[in-house]
């Protein structure tokens, strides 16, 4: 049924979301913003620029800082992130993954990043996966960040299939949005309410086979 398969990578392939957490909260401290879990929810997907908009909104200090000034910010919470994501280890692969991109390789699937992370790379590097992939589209690569469909679509186009062969697995609302309007079916990981096709709260024991079936009824 489908002939690739698109991972998101923060909250699907491993859990980075509580290290973006302590580097948001970090700079929100250092800046005096009151920035809480329930707020980090809104930054799944969404690009580090766009975060940091929506931290300083949630503050009420966006209009204090210049554009070279919010530059400044967004590189001081990638410093802490970068210092945080040291200790990411193969160990922290989330569970059910690996064997699913194994069996996609195995029956002739292409298996690609489509990330919104500038750090997607490092990430990989840390978790030893970077083999397991036909190709890497990142937030390096693209002009316009999720919903656009642009990461999708590079991913496909690099893979040489097209929308409706791919199946892309996404964690946050602005990824499945993403999906959607790249016109491909979305498998959503979550344990709460996504729009995706189909939603699993873990990839652990899903095969590919299970997918099909559910995306089918
Ligand atoms: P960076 P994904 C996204 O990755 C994260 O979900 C989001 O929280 C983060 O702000 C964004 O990457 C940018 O990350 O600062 O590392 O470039 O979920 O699209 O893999
Ligand atoms: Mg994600």
């Amino acid at each position: 049924m489908f002939k690739c398969a698109i991972f998101d990578l923060d909250g699907v392939i491993v859990d980075t979301a509580r290290f973006h957490y302590l580097a948001w909260s970090r700079l929100a401290d250092n800046l005096g913003v009151n920035f809480t879990v329930a707020n980090n929810e809104l930054l799944k997907g969404v690009s580090r620029e766009e975060s940091l908009d929506i931290l300083l909104d949630i503050g009420g200090v966006k209009s204090v800082f210049s554009n070279m000034e919010k530059q400044k910010l967004a590189e001081c919470k990638n410093r802490f992130y970068l210092e945080y994501i040291e200790k990411l280890t193969p160990a922290d692969i989330l569970p059910g993954v690996e064997e699913l991109i194994c069996e996609m390789r195995l029956r002739g699937l292409k298996v690609a990043i489509g990330s919104s992370s500038k750090n997607t790379t490092v990430v990989l590097n840390r978790l030893g996966i970077e083999a397991l992939f036909d190709s890497v589209v990142d937030g390096n690569m693209i002009q316009m960040a999720k919903p656009s469909p642009e990461v999708f679509e590079l991913g496909a186009e690099r893979c040489g299939v097209s929308p409706d062969e791919c199946v892309v697995f996404e964690d946050a609302v602005v990824g499945v949005e993403a999906a959607k309007n790249a016109g491909m079916i979305c498998v959503g990981i979550s344990d709460s309410k996504l729009n995706a096709d189909v939603v699993y709260d873990s990839l652990k024991g899903v095969t590919l086979d299970m997918i099909t079936e559910r995306i089918k009824s």
